[in-house]
């Protein structure tokens, strides 16, 4: 009998009808007929090793049982590839062509040894392997796995821990931070009603994790995307990924951990530069009614004088919730809606489901059943699932020609001036009366012509469809920057959407959580997520909404958002002294933004996600391998948000070397443990010493602050017109020795962009600035604070005198 709660079974009987049952029944049969035909067995090793043979960068090793090729794809990426098994589509690869790298191999007794610049890999007869990154001290071994193991058409892996090793990342998590000691599956799954801390697994769970401990840091991927489970370790002092399927693939990255980010995006793409509205505040609501109701929170934020970027229209929009449809009693005019929010700076994005509905006068299904878009196991049966449409049908967008069909239907939404698409339900869930909500096993995909099952196709489902959508708004818009929001993804997703962390409880550990889970998506390749400010399915008091706005201010995705049936959640429906802390926050976000869109363009360049955990730049301090209860913002921020209720100070273990705090510019030297005041109007901010902070004032003039230090952070500024892809124009500064007192930086702008002013207020905190000069021409000095007249493509010395009485 099905594993479910007699009372849930009921109530969804009642909402839906027995044709729901029916439907789940059908699923089940075929599920367990799918599984019936998999092959079963008793793990094998790969046995004796019989043959090694070269290949271009790297060998091919025959064993008894198994074979394993082993590449070194970059020379500080290796590929392991243990045959037999399906292969994944390498969807996850940004590119297939990579230059043959100089690989070294030898023979020591039983050993084979392969080397590169970066790597050293030892081959074991038996198939173990151990990974070593090469450093100028000799190798450290970084990794060990033991020979795999294969039953049926499982792969088992199992690899030794190193004494206090770590693990982070494996995509979206429910915390905690560190994976040690934790069990996780790789499934996409909407977890069914609203989820907390520990819920597995979730949307977008990916098999890509690092592991850290004293001699350094690593990162593997595995790319197989059948059904997976992560054991970090629970019961043994060992870690084990087994897969249900599939080759045995994967990739080793050396660290430390910045290097592990820069290369896995090499290998996997980096999210590309967001158009800069995307950054601002976004306000949703599932249950949003009609067109009114959209201008009276529009009004709302005009009233109340709070900027707002972006509107999301949830499901409620459409007709019957068929996709690409509007509903034209209550939006009888999404177009002019669209413009009359342009006026006020207020962008329009709307959601749509994978699930079409089933209904033969609506022209999106029809022509989807006509061109063989839709999934079936029989070539012909597309009814196969039920959403909110009622029966559905789900689009292959693991079909070139599935893809092409998606995207033909989005100048639907972008002529009625939509900016921006959400794709939700994309596991793909479908609504089942009982088990895993998505749709049966062994529907067939196409896989770009390799063919599979579901099993295969499941958790690249969401990742093409937002490729889908990318390669539609790429080509129909081609002067503008895509921007899209994903539930549901893989690994490599990050070159086409934005994720969140879908439905999360109301309350306060969910805020601490999902703090957790945006750094482990930082760490997977993920720079762009957020969470439902406010949490997903509750009501949410004051003191709650405002620090979780507070925090989510400072991450890279900002919305408002909750599930029908919770209370409004506009600022204004907090009353005083709410909506005046909103306002200031948002004040906050925005006088970041060129400092955020400077770490935007970087990750773009590097991977570097935008928020990092502290053991990112700190990873000798042992005090910060758990840490996830603040982090760093690029890397001359540290945000240390309230995570308690009543809490009107917050404690934080304090990073070596000099911190100001951002609010009062309080001097404090770490390493140590401090305690910031944190009343309700504020989140704690320190500033590392030493950082040139971009940012900008009430008047919208860019200012650079900086704060003193030895060392300079945060010397970038990156700027552009916010969109599209014209001329850009990079400021960055470096640290020259000066004479005593002198602060000397090498001021370098590049690029054809013309800043929109002439000249560049610097303030100096911490310190007062006795005088300066440009190129040896003095600049006057008021208040701590100059003016650095703009120069273009070419180098110039500014030169700073601070006293620090
Ligand atoms: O079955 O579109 O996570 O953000 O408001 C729920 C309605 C479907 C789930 C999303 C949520 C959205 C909701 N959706």
């Amino acid at each position: 009998m099905p594993n479910v709660p007699l009372k849930t079974l009921y109530e969804n009987i009642r909402a839906r009808g027995w044709s729901f049952v029916w439907r789940t029944l059908q699923r089940d049969r075929m599920d367990a007929a799918f599984h019936r035909s998999r092959p079963s067995g008793d793990p094998l090793s790969p046995g004796a090793l019989l043959e090694v043979a070269p290949l271009p960068s790297g060998q091919r090793f025959t064993f008894e049982n198994a074979g394993l090729e082993l590449e070194i794809i970059d020379s500080a990426i290796a590929r392991f590839t243990w045959i037999p098994g399906v292969p994944t589509p390498p969807y996850a690869l940004a590119g297939a062509d990579w230059p043959e790298v100089e690989v070294r191999t030898w023979i020591e007794g039983e050993v084979h040894w392969l080397e590169s610049s970066h790597l050293r890999i030892a081959v074991h007869a038996d198939g173990s392997l151990h990974w070593y990154s090469r450093l100028p001290s000799g190798a450290a071994l970084l990794r060990s796995d033991l020979p795999p193991q294969r039953a049926g058409e499982c792969w088992i892996s199992s690899s030794p821990t190193s004494p206090g090793e770590s693990f982070y990342g494996l995509g979206e998590q429910s915390g905690p931070f560190n994976l040690r000691g934790q069990v996780r599956r790789c499934w996409n799954t909407d977890p069914g009603g609203s989820y907390g801390p520990g819920a597995d697994p979730l949307y977008m769970p990916i098999p890509v994790y690092a592991g850290k401990h004293a001699a350094g840091a690593y990162l593997i991927f595995y790319e197989n995307s059948f059904p997976s489970k992560f054991d970090f370790a629970s019961g043994s002092d060992s870690v084990q990924a087994s897969f249900e399927s599939g080759q045995l693939r994967g990739y080793f990255i050396p660290g430390p951990l910045p290097r592990c980010l820069e290369h896995y995006t090499a290998l996997t793409g980096r999210a590309p530069l967001p158009p800069l509205w995307s950054l601002g505040l976004h306000q949703s609501r599932w249950g949003y009614k009609d067109e009114a109701d959209i201008r009276q929170v529009a009004e709302g934020y005009r009233q109340h004088n709070l900027p707002l970027s972006a509107i999301h229209l949830d499901i409620d929009y459409m007709h019957g919730y068929r996709v690409f449809s509007v509903d034209s009693h209550r939006f009888p005019d999404l177009p002019r809606l669209a413009d009359e929010l342009a006026a006020s700076g207020i962008r329009l994005v709307t959601i749509l489901d994978p699930g079409v509905k089933v209904d033969s006068r609506y022209d999106v299904f029809r022509s989807g059943l006509e061109q063989r878009s839709f999934v079936s196991d029989d070539g012909s049966n597309a009814d196969i699932g039920l959403v909110w449409p009622g029966p559905s049908a789900y689009p292959d967008f693991t079909a070139p020609a599935g893809r092409r069909w998606w995207g033909s239907f989005y100048p639907r939404l972008l002529d009625a001036g939509v900016a921006g698409i959400w794709h939700d339900m994309n596991e793909p869930t479908n609504f089942v009366a009982w088990g895993d909500p998505t749709l049966p096993l062994s529907l067939r995909h196409d896989l770009d012509g390799q063919g599979g099952s579901h099993f295969q196709a499941h958790n690249l489902y969401a990742f093409q469809m937002n490729r889908a959508g990318y390669e539609a708004l790429r080509t129909l818009r081609p002067q503008r920057r895509p921007w899209l929001l994903s539930r549901s993804g893989w690994a490599g997703q990050q070159r086409y959407a934005w994720n969140w962390t879908g439905d999360t409880e109301t309350s306060w550990p969910v805020l601490r959580m999902t703090l957790a889970t945006v750094l482990g998506l930082g760490l997977s390749g993920f720079p762009y997520t957020g969470s439902d400010i406010g949490g997903f399915s509750g009501s949410p008091d004051a003191e709650l909404m405002l620090r979780w706005f507070q925090l989510a201010a400072l991450m890279p995705f900002f919305r408002i958002h909750s599930a029908a049936g919770t209370s409004r959640r506009e600022p204004w429906t907090f009353g005083e002294p709410a909506i005046s802390i909103m306002r200031a926050t948002i004040h906050l976000r925005l006088r970041l933004l060129p400092y955020i869109y400077t770490l935007a363009w970087n990750a773009a360049q590097t991977g570097a996600p935008l928020l990092r955990p502290l053991l990112w730049e700190f990873p000798q301090d042992e005090r910060f391998g758990d840490t996830s209860d603040c982090f760093l913002l690029g890397d001359a921020l540290l945000v240390a948000p309230v995570l308690d209720p009543g809490a009107v100070t917050r404690k934080l273990l304090l990073p070596e070397g000099l911190w100001y705090d951002f609010w009062s510019a309080a001097r404090f030297e770490g390493p140590g443990e401090i305690e910031l005041p944190a009343p309700l109007d504020r989140l704690p901010l320190l500033v590392r010493g030493g950082a040139l902070l971009p940012l900008k004032n009430a008047g919208d003039v860019l200012e650079l602050h900086y704060f003193p230090g030895s060392t300079l952070h945060a010397a970038l500024l990156y700027s552009d017109l916010g969109d599209g892809y014209a001329d850009s124009r990079l400021d960055s500064f470096t640290r020259e020795p000066g004479a005593a007192g002198e602060t000397r930086l090498r001021w370098s702008a590049t690029g054809g962009f013309p800043l929109p002013q002439s000249g560049i207020p610097l303030v100096v905190h911490a310190a007062s600035l006795v005088s300066a000069s440009l190129d040896g021409e003095s600049l006057p000095v008021q208040d701590a604070a100059t003016v650095l007249p703009v120069h273009s493509n070419g180098e110039k010395t500014l030169s700073l005198m601070l006293s620090t009485q």
